[in-house]
Formats: C-alpha cells, sequence, structure tokens
C-alpha cells in the first residue's frame, strides 16, 4: 500500500478528464441502436434529463472514486485503463446522486439546484421528474453493465450501489415522516438520535463510504475488517458534511451554493432546530412552536431571529473545530491493522471542512 503518498491530493487533478467522459457516457446512453426506434423519443427526453441534472454539482462524490484508488494503489500501479474505470464509476455516483436530487426537490418543495431551477419546475415537466429520476437510476446500472460486466468484482459493486440505494431511501424515508406535511409540528421528535440516524443514512452512505468502498473493491479491497474501519470513518465525515449543509441552507450564500434552504419552511428536522431545541426558554420553545414548519417569510425570520438570540453560528463554530479532532481521533483508532492508508481520508476531510458549498 502507498503510505509514501499520505499527503498526496489526487482527486483534483483528474477533474478535466473526469468532466470528458460524461458526454461519451450520455451518448452511449442514449445513441440509436437496432431495437430503439420506437423509443427515439424517449431517448432524446433522457439526454436532456441527464446534461440537467448529472453534471452541474461540485463532482466530490465522483472524483473521490479515483482520487481514493490512487491512494489504495499508489500512482505507479495506476494505468490509462484503470482511470478510465475509476472515473466511470465515479459518474455513477453523480448519477445515483442526480437520482435522488431530482425527487428530493419535488418532496422538499425547493426551487432551485446548482444554480438552475429545479428539474420538476421546469415549464412541461413537472411530475414527469419522478419517473425522469427512475430513469436516471436505470440507467446507471447500463453503465455498470456496459463498463464492469467482466470484471471479478462486478457483483461487488452492484450490491454496493443496491445496499446503498436502499440505505439512502430509507434515511430520506425518516427525513420526510420525521416532518409530515401539512400536519403542525412535533418538536419533540426532534432529538439528537433522530437526526443522527436521518443524516447516517440520506448522506453519509452514499456520499463518503460509496466512493471509497468502489475503489477499495477495484483495488481487490474486499475483507470486512477493512470496509468497516473505512465505514467508520467515512460515517463521521459523512455526518459532519450534513450537518454543514443544514447549516448552509440557513446561513449559506445561494450565490454560492446554488441552491435556497427551505428547511424551516418544510419543518426538517435539520441540526439547527435540534440545537436551538436544546437551548431554548420556555418563551423561545413557544415562539419555535408556533413559527417552524410555516410557509410564510415573516414565520420563517422569526425562526431566524431565535436562532440569532441563541447564537447558533457561534455553537456551529465550536461543534466544526470537535467534530474535526473527532474525525482525526477516529480515522486514528480505526485504521490501526488495517492497510488502508491514512492519507486517503486526510484528502477527504480537506476537502469538506470550511467549505461554503
Ligand atoms: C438530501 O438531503 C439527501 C439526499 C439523499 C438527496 P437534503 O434534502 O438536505 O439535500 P438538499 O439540501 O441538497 O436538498
Ligand atoms: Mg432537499
Ligand atoms: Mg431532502
Ligand atoms: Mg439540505
Amino acid at each position: 500500500m502507498a503510505s509514501t503518498q499520505a499527503s498526496g491530493h489526487f482527486a483534483e487533478k483528474y477533474r478535466q478528464n473526469f468532466l470528458d467522459l460524461f458526454p461519451l457516457l450520455v451518448e452511449e446512453l442514449t445513441k440509436e441502436g437496432q431495437d430503439s426506434h420506437q423509443i427515439l423519443d424517449a431517448l432524446k427526453h433522457l439526454k436532456e434529463v441527464l446534461q440537467y441534472n448529472v453534471p452541474h454539482g461540485k463532482l466530490n462524490r465522483g472524483l473521490m472514486v479515483i482520487g481514493s484508488l490512487c491512494h489504495l494503489l499508489g500512482l505507479e500501479l495506476m494505468t490509462p485503463e484503470l482511470e478510465n474505470k475509476a472515473i466511470a464509476l465515479g459518474w455513477c455516483i453523480e448519477w445515483l446522486q442526480a437520482f435522488f436530487l431530482v425527487a428530493d426537490d419535488i418532496m422538499d418543495q425547493s426551487l432551485t439546484r446548482r444554480g438552475q431551477p429545479c428539474w420538476y419546475k421546469k415549464t412541461g415537466i413537472g411530475l414527469v421528474a419522478i419517473n425522469d429520476s427512475f430513469l436516471i437510476e436505470g440507467t446507471l446500472y447500463l453503465i455498470l453493465k456496459n463498463h464492469f460486466k467482466s470484471e471479478p468484482y462486478y457483483i461487488n459493486i452492484m450490491e454496493l450501489f443496491h445496499e446503498i440505494t436502499y440505505q439512502t431511501e430509507m434515511g430520506q424515508c425518516l427525513d420526510l415522516i420525521t416532518s409530515p406535511a401539512g400536519d403542525s409540528v412535533d418538536l419533540n421528535s426532534f432529538t439528537i438520535e433522530r437526526y443522527n440516524a436521518i443524516v447516517k443514512y440520506k448522506t453519509a452512505f452514499y456520499s463518503f463510504y460509496l466512493p471509497v468502498a468502489l475503489a477499495m473493491h477495484m483495488a481487490g479491497i474486499s475483507d470486512e475488517r477493512s470496509h468497516t474501519a473505512a465505514k467508520n470513518i467515512l460515517l463521521v465525515m459523512g455526518e459532519f458534511f450534513q450537518i454543514q449543509d443544514d447549516y448552509l441552507d440557513c446561513y449559506g450564500d445561494p450565490k454560492v451554493t446554488g441552491k435556497v434552504g427551505t428547511d424551516i419552511e418544510e419543518s426538517k428536522c435539520s441540526w439547527l432546530i435540534v440545537q436551538a431545541l436544546k437551548r431554548a426558554n420556555a418563551d423561545q420553545r413557544k415562539t419555535l412552536e408556533e413559527c417552524y414548519g410555516k410557509n410564510d417569510p415573516s414565520c420563517v425570520k422569526i425562526v431566524k431571529e431565535v436562532y440569532t438570540d441563541l447564537k447558533l453560528e457561534e455553537v456551529y463554530r465550536e461543534y466544526e473545530e470537535e467534530s474535526y479532532k473527532k474525525l482525526m481521533d477516529t480515522i486514528k483508532e480505526e485504521l490501526v491493522g488495517t492497510k488502508l492508508p491514512s492519507g486517503m481520508f486526510h484528502e477527504f476531510a480537506e476537502r469538506i471542512y470550511k467549505r461554503k458549498k
């Protein structure tokens, strides 16, 4: 294993190669074939769906696969063929994410995503977006089949995609049933235990464990011990990442994040409301009970004023420091007795701490 490259930052170097593969994948999925003349209009629609929804994100997750593989094998063992495969797998995660996000924006009634209107908000799309989300998922497995069918790790990565999809769906389920639409919110259900479960399932598995686990399978590392160690570290990272997402929902700059927050209106079990409830006095709690989860700008403003009075921005800064320390300790503890390179985890930790988008 490549311990000499502990301080290497690899993912970013491949951004251009990564972007270059996207049109080829789309072409492969939407080109006219022998049996496709009856579905040509659907293929044309699919092409638009993919171009609008898959490529415009930060590509953090996608680039993590090739970044991880460089750490696991060492640069000297990387070949153009391996690079291509790792990049295709990276796109599969971006595909998975697009499938979730198209649906998430409908369910969260969001307006913008990645600096453009949410797909379901486009004229002529609306609820067609539900099936489009399924199509994005379906084409992910076509990419896997086209590019990986003859690899010894094909079954491993396919099972992993299925398992992680299910975990993410369970997380989305918890997220959604903890904020039932239309009902007045029961703030008592916003416990830190519930919060931790939501973020682990809806975000951490697919955003952090999945990319590294895919690279591990490519590198021939499939033993349970190594995967458990990687998972324990990456779930800590993923939890922090979602807490940032919740923080940015309220305090981020939409010009930078590319999305306007709806967590207060949608009565989400967000990290901020959980922290607010922990610190609120009786009056403040009453105010939150009256105003949280209302689709009304004046109510949102009142909730944000309570957040300010409770100094939640400061609470978040302190949490960020603590969480970074916890992550570094977890990396040290979990890697004892494994062959996984610590530099891989440090590279990703540095990418997400202090992010603004
Ligand atoms: C999104 O959580 C989770 C998935 C699986 C898409 P979220 O609704 O907080 O995300 P966003 O803030 O990007 O809408
Ligand atoms: Mg959302
Ligand atoms: Mg959501
Ligand atoms: Mg969010």
